[in-house]
């Protein structure tokens, strides 16, 4: 088999408008989990040393120079960008609404000057569900993007919020998936996530976004939105792991009336309206695992640029035992299924 297009989807970005918002945000007085990281991103001190500076805001403001460079040296061929946690989402509802339309026109620029090279999930500002639907209708019809990028929790509510069905609606009316990236995990849930490094990418955006994406499931929300689709990231957030246990004490609830009922299994719900990506795991037990449990159609291949470097996500696909289809599909089909990107000729 020649070479295979590999099209990464969990790839990281923003600008310096946004950036600068952020640094704001920082210096106020949210209480928000995020801070922690995100002080040590945008608005680092050296002087504190409890705020080590982390130097990823290069890697996410470079995209055409650098990243591109990279991306040919290792034979990606493709990025699917996304504006970096946690998007628009810490900003009052009119920046967020506002700066949602700036971050699109940018990232549809960047798509068409390098349409090959890279495709974009769409912001939008959770804060106000009604713009959020008419700028998610812009982003699809008008500026072509390829989907919707959402970090988790917005002021500490999920999906399942009747406030959100707006947006649910306008993504399922377009067809198009809503990738759900973390972000710290929400007030009330942050409490023993705040010590040892566990707020971020060691443990706490695993546990944020899986539970959202089982309050989606558990909530019955897929009866309303049967079409809708969700990407969830780094290996599923483990949440394929749980599903026996989920459906079998998910029916349990539902008989005793703890748990809204619902028309499919809690494993059904998974198999119907999510897909995972590789991102950030790079571990071969985990992937077969993945495959074993809901198939290669539903697995999509990811780096999580810049925080994670490109050279060993390549390594780690290129090294994995699959067979020539599965390997088609995780490193490119799906992704173009899914995000509706244009397959390459023949
Ligand atoms: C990290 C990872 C930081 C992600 C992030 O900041 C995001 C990290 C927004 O590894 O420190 C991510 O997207 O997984
Ligand atoms: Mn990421």
């Amino acid at each position: 088999m020649g070479k295979v297009r590999k099209i990464a989807v969990e790839e990281a970005y923003s600008i310096p408008e946004v950036a600068e918002q952020l640094r704001q945000v920082v210096r106020g007085p949210s209480q928000s989990l995020d801070k922690l990281l995100v002080k040590g991103i945008y608005d680092a001190n050296p002087d504190d040393p409890g705020y080590a500076r982390m130097n990823f805001l290069d890697g996410l403001t470079d995209i055409e120079g650098r990243r591109l460079r990279e991306m040919d040296e290792l034979g990606v061929d493709m990025h699917v960008l996304s504006l970096t946690a946690p998007g628009v989402q810490m900003f009052d509802a009119d920046t967020a609404t506002d700066l949602a339309a700036l971050v699109n026109d940018r990232l549809a620029e960047v798509c068409q000057r390098n349409p090959t090279r890279f495709a974009g999930l769409a912001t939008f500002a959770p804060q106000s569900p009604k713009r959020a639907a008419k700028e998610m209708e812009r982003a699809i019809n008008t500026l072509k993007l390829n989907g919707f990028i959402l970090n988790s929790h917005t002021n500490d509510e999920y999906l399942d919020d009747p406030k959100y069905w707006h947006a649910l609606e306008a993504a399922e009316a377009l067809d198009a998936c809503i990738y759900i990236h973390p972000r710290g995990a929400s007030y009330g849930f942050k409490g023993p996530l705040q010590d040892y490094g566990m707020d971020s990418a060691m443990w706490g955006y695993g546990m944020e976004v899986g539970t959202h994406a089982v309050r989606m499931m558990t909530s019955g929300l897929f009866d309303r939105f049967p079409k809708l689709r969700i990407c969830i990231g780094h290996m599923g957030e483990a949440v394929h792991f749980w599903l026996w246990r989920l459906t079998f004490m998910n029916s349990r609830a539902q008989k005793i009336g703890r748990a809204p009922k619902t028309e499919l299994t809690m494993d059904e719900y998974f198999r119907r309206n999510f897909v995972i990506t590789t991102s950030g795991v790079e571990d071969p037990l985990a992937l077969d695992y993945s495959i074993r449990k809901i198939g290669a159609d539903n697995i999509l291949w990811a780096i999580d640029y810049p925080y994670q470097p490109q050279a060993p996500a390549v390594a780690f696909i290129d090294a994995a035992p699959l067979s020539d289809e599965d390997r088609a599909k995780i490193c490119h089909r799906n992704a173009e299924r899914v995000f509706r990107i244009a397959p390459l000729p023949e």
